[in-house]
């Protein structure tokens, strides 16, 4: 009870803290499917996030919401997103030249500070706030205190705000200083089929989200999203569609017979019916007599 009334403090804490750089629109998005899970090593190669989602977040950009820390620190990201039967693959590059004062216990599954991204998705407009169960908020970090990355999630498979790892979630990054690349996994199962949330990774399925960058300086923590959240209402829309990203295989290139007209000398002798052979040899037989009976009377001239 204790860390659930905890978890609703920094709820109400960050509502309040939260501030719109202007007035943000929401954004309609189609997430196209993975013909290929991306490699998860934290490298983001273009060829298998090809003609994934990308959601950016330009620094100083109007359009992006402040939530706690000064915008001017902020130096901006790219997200990817693709989903697959298996469940929504994510990367981003986010740029960060400033060290957190401290980082995460790995393993704890509390992963809501330091430099990390999070992504707060809701299954209808009308859900908002961080009530368990209503709420699936992931965090994914890309350096814990052991060096690994992570993927925690606060309000539902939580304890009340404490939070614990995603079952089946897969997660890798490369530091480059305090920037970084992160590519994961958010398992299906993380969705559906163990806190009974009506969003099915499957074709067609639409839910309400927020990408979200942690950037913390030294002590100080910052937070922008793409759109405001702890609401539903004006979480940005994501639709599941077939339509192919990622690595694919190169084209199939069918080899085309060419009709080829051979010189009369070498064109193939019309097939004779076997019926017929004996016929075509007497033919055959006389004509040549012909020729020759020809020649002779020549010779004679
Ligand atoms: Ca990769
Ligand atoms: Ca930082």
């Amino acid at each position: 009870m204790k860390k659930f009334l905890g978890a609703i403090i920094i709820m109400t804490l960050l509502v309040i803290l939260c501030i719109p750089v202007s007035a943000v629109q929401t954004v309609s998005y189609n997430m196209p499917k993975a013909y290929e899970a991306p490699k998860i090593d934290g490298i983001i190669d273009p060829e298998e996030w090809a003609n994934a989602l990308v959601i950016e977040f330009k620094p100083r950009d109007p359009n992006i919401w402040l939530c706690i820390g000064d915008i001017n620190d902020f130096e901006g990201a790219t997200f990817y997103l693709m989903w697959a039967d298996e469940g929504i693959y994510f990367a981003a590059s986010v740029t960060d030249t400033s060290a957190p004062a401290n980082v995460p216990v790995y393993g704890n599954g509390s992963y809501n500070g330091g430099d990390a991204i999070q992504f707060n998705i809701f299954a209808a407009r009308d859900i908002s706030g961080a009530g368990l169960g209503d709420t699936l908020f992931f965090s994914c970090h890309p350096k814990t205190d052991t060096g690994q990355a992570a993927v925690g999630e606060h309000f539902v498979y939580g304890d009340g705000g404490s939070g614990k790892d995603v079952p089946g979630a897969i997660v890798d990054s490369v530091m480059n200083g305090n920037s970084y690349t992160i590519e994961g996994l958010l398992p299906r199962t993380a969705f559906g089929d163990l806190n009974n949330f009506p969003i099915i990774i499957q074709s067609g399925t639409k839910f309400y989200m927020n990408c979200i960058v942690m950037y913390q300086d030294d002590a100080t923590q910052g937070l922008v999203g793409d759109n405001e959240y702890f609401d539903g209402a004006v979480a940005n829309e994501y639709v599941l569609v077939d339509t192919i990203a990622g690595k694919v295989p190169p084209p199939v290139v069918e080899e085309v017979e060419e009709a080829v007209t051979l010189p009369a000398e070498i064109a193939p002798t019309p097939r004779v019916p076997q019926t017929s052979n004996m016929l075509a040899g007497a033919i055959i037989l006389v004509l040549g007599s012909a020729g020759v009976i020809t020649y002779v009377s020549k010779k004679k001239r």
